[in-house]
């Protein structure tokens, strides 16, 4: 059998084998359509089942998440952890709150993790979880409930060696702190390896909380190095306005360039003055409130609900929201538009017909998990500074992030250029991620 008929058979096999998950589908996909030239160069994978292997999670946790909400009334959530590789180190991805979770969606992040992990050059292996559970219209001692009911189970199968969970959509330092709190509570251990987003005060890492932000928008400025080009003086198009996107935001502003909307799930925001940035950190952060709020104080500002954030001129796109959210139209609208670059900020946000076309009109594409590795990376690094019960300053870990995603740069671009066209960051994202893990599991044996 021909490398590429072996490809198919593994990709006909993931179809069968997990029935209705189509991102995940669609996340292997994505992988596998650039693992002919590796596999051609190391027949010895193919010989060890390395792919199949890959594709097959070493283990899934489903667990039952009761709770009760403020009115006494009994809810019921379900909870995942997909631990997907440790052939690079300990299970390591965040948890995701949100009503649309399901396996699925938790094994095509899992899977996405294992390969952008492994090009941070870090010792981390891929997981991911989360639970069905929606966050919004909830109330604090709601979410703090759920934390802990979430962690009385998943605590059995975590462990700074074992598996170590961070934010994601839905979760982020607040939810962090409860679950941290039962974990200890139910261990009797402040073991601060165990998760990674923590608060400053006890164990958290400077730059964690920016990191994938600030390292979407470093591997964009090093996309636009390659023709020449930069950020200053650009316009930018954010989708989200959580986590990933305000940061992203901070650091477009740092290096001269102009964030002219942003979105949340209601709609979206036009600001030709340039995002303010302290009151959108003040309207989503602090008052947890909605995006169109912004545009009620802004008189530069107007909010749509028709129409899509990519359909705004720009210069550069971040989708920093969810998966699947820009699409063959939007892609043919920022072409339209002169886009030089698109650069993923959350994961897997461009559908593959929308790939194709930004590739085929000579767009810059950065697949998030190339571009938005810096997140995890700098979980790592606080799980160093944990290690060593040590605390860097903010430079020092920004520093080192900028470094990280410099070198992922790096490795994308020489990997693609290896296999095919420099320029194919998807495609050396791809091999070099696949190349460090195959490596591993074919040292460690069939396991
Ligand atoms: P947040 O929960 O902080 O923010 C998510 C943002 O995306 C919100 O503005 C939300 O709008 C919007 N959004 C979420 N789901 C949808 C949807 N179905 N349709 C439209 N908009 C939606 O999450 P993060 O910023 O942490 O995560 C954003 C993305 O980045 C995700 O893909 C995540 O996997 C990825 N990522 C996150 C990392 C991290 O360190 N946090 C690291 C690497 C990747 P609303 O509030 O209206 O729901
Ligand atoms: O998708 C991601 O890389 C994350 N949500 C961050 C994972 C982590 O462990 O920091």
């Amino acid at each position: 059998m021909d490398v590429s008929a072996r490809i198919e058979a593994v990709y006909a096999q993931i179809v069968r084998r997990n029935s209705g998950e189509a991102e995940f589908h669609q996340a292997a996909r994505e992988v596998l359509q650039n693992l002919g030239p590796v596999l051609s160069a190391h027949p010895e994978y193919l010989e060890a089942r390395i792919v199949e292997r890959l594709c097959e999670p070493e283990r899934q946790v489903i667990f039952r998440v009761p709770w009760v909400d403020d009115h006494g009334v009994v809810q019921v959530n379900r909870g995942f952890r997909v631990e997907f590789n440790s052939a690079l180190g300990p299970y390591k991805g965040g948890l995701r709150f949100h009503p649309s979770v399901n396996l699925g969606i938790v094994k095509f992040l899992g899977f996405e993790q294992i390969f952008k992990n492994a090009l941070t050059g870090l010792a981390i292996g891929g997981g991911k979880g989360g639970a069905d559970f929606d966050p919004k219209g909830r109330s604090q001692a709601e979410i703090m409930r759920f934390c802990q009911s979430f962690m009385t189970e998943l605590h059995r199968h975590l462990g700074e060696h074992t598996d170590i969970p961070a934010g994601d959509i839905g979760v982020g330092g607040r939810e962090i702190g409860y679950l941290f709190g039962q974990y200890k509570r139910l261990t009797n251990r402040f073991e601060a390896g165990v998760l990674t987003g923590k608060g400053l005060g006890w164990g958290g890492s400077h730059a964690r909380t920016e990191a994938t932000g600030y390292g979407t928008v470093h591997f964009a400025q090093e996309m636009l190095r390659t023709r020449g080009q930069d950020l200053a003086d650009r316009r930018v198009v954010v989708s989200g306005s959580g986590n990933v996107a305000v940061y992203a935001i901070e650091k477009v502003h740092a290096l001269g360039g102009r964030v002219v909307a942003c979105s949340d799930s209601g709609g979206y925001v036009v600001d030709d003055d340039g995002i303010d940035l302290e009151l959108l950190k003040e309207i989503k952060e602090n008052r947890r409130a909605r995006l169109s709020a912004y545009a009620e104080v802004r008189p530069t500002a107007t909010h749509s609900v028709r129409g899509s954030v990519f359909d705004v001129p720009c210069d550069i796109a971040l989708p920093c929201a969810t998966q699947n959210e820009l699409d063959d139209q939007h892609a043919v609208a920022l072409v339209k538009n002169g886009t030089l670059a698109v650069a993923e900020g959350a994961n897997m946000p461009c559908t593959p017909a929308a790939v194709e076309i930004l590739r085929e009109a000579g767009v810059l594409f950065g697949p998030g998990k190339a571009a938005n590795a810096g997140g995890v990376a700098t979980s790592a690094l606080e799980m160093r500074q944990n290690a060593s019960r040590d605390s860097w300053p903010f430079e020092r870990t920004a520093s080192a992030l900028a470094t990280v995603m410099s070198d992922v740069h790096t490795l994308c671009r020489t990997t693609a250029d290896r296999f095919g066209d420099p320029d194919d960051y998807a495609l050396g994202a791809n091999a070099a991620g696949f190349l460090r893990v195959a490596e591993a599991m074919d040292a460690h044996g069939v396991i």
